[in-house]
């Protein structure tokens, strides 16, 4: 990678699944489980607030019984020995490349292990259970929800996203199906600025057309083959 100075790395749930995280869109996933509406957007939280409380609870207890795969190893490897500038994004909501090794992820669309709350606006760091309605650590409202971006809702540091969009020279990503917005145009940000762009994953992504080069089969085995 001698000529690449500076590379954004965007992930998404295929990264995890090796780790045993259901992905969204595959057959069985979350999406086929929840109602996308239900569980995913501010409505359906306001409509039934137990329902959603009580989905992001199982899923941040699940985070306990899994653990980092080789991709997300990989990907801590080559940040920490790339020379250049590496941006890390990811639109998972679980902590795998934290405990694979990354410490410098930036989490467009929010964290399990993170609470936002709904009357003082604060994040704070958080592993318990929110259906009790525990008060807000900052606060005391009892008004705590999951720190994650529903559907209608801005994710999170786009100005910084973009901004690396615009400067680097290798754009790669890895287990995501280019079905949601704005991380399914990032590609496009990228050519834009002559970045170099390749996606890693299990099959062709919607957007895989925009891509220059294209790898497919599990992540868990290509990313460090790209790495290395
Ligand atoms: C493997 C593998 C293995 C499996 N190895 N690979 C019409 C047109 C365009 C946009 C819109 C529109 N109507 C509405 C919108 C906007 C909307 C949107 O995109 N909707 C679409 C449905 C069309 N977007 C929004 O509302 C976003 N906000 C927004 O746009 O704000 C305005 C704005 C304007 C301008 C700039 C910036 C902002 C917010 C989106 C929030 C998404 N939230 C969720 C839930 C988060 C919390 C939670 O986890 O519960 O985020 S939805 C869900 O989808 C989650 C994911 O991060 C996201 C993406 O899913 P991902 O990661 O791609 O997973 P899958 O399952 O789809 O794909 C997995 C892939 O892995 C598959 O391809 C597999 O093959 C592969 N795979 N195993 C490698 N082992």
């Amino acid at each position: 990678m001698a000529e690449i100075a500076r590379i954004v790395i965007l992930t998404g749930a295929g990264i995890s699944a090796e780790s045993g995280i259901d992905t969204f869109r595959s057959a069985g996933g979350l999406w086929e489980q929840h109602k996308v509406e239900d569980v995913a957007t501010p409505e359906g939280f306001a409509r039934d607030p137990d329902l959603v409380l009580s989905f992001y609870d199982m899923r941040r207890e699940a985070l306990s019984k899994v653990e980092p795969n080789a991709a997300h190893v990989a990907i801590a490897r080559l940040e920490r020995e790339f020379a250049g500038e590496l941006l890390l994004v990811t639109q998972n909501v679980d902590d795998l490349h934290e405990r694979g090794g990354s410490d410098r992820v930036l989490h467009m669309h929010g964290e399990l292990k993170s609470a936002l709350c709904g009357a003082c606006g604060m994040r704070s760091r958080w592993e318990g259970r929110m259906i009790e309605r525990p008060p807000c650590p900052i606060c005391q409202a009892p008004s705590l929800r999951p720190d994650v971006v529903w559907f209608g809702e801005m994710p999170y540091q786009m100005e910084r996203i973009y901004t690396a969009l615009g400067r680097c020279d290798l754009f790669v990503s890895i287990g995501t199906s280019g079905a949601v917005y704005p991380a399914a145009g990032f590609v496009q940000e990228a050519r834009q600025s002559g970045a170099h762009t390749l996606e890693v994953n299990l099959e062709p992504s919607e957007g895989t057309h925009l891509f220059h080069e294209a790898r497919h089969g599990p992540a868990g085995r290509l990313v460090p083959d790209w790495t290395e």
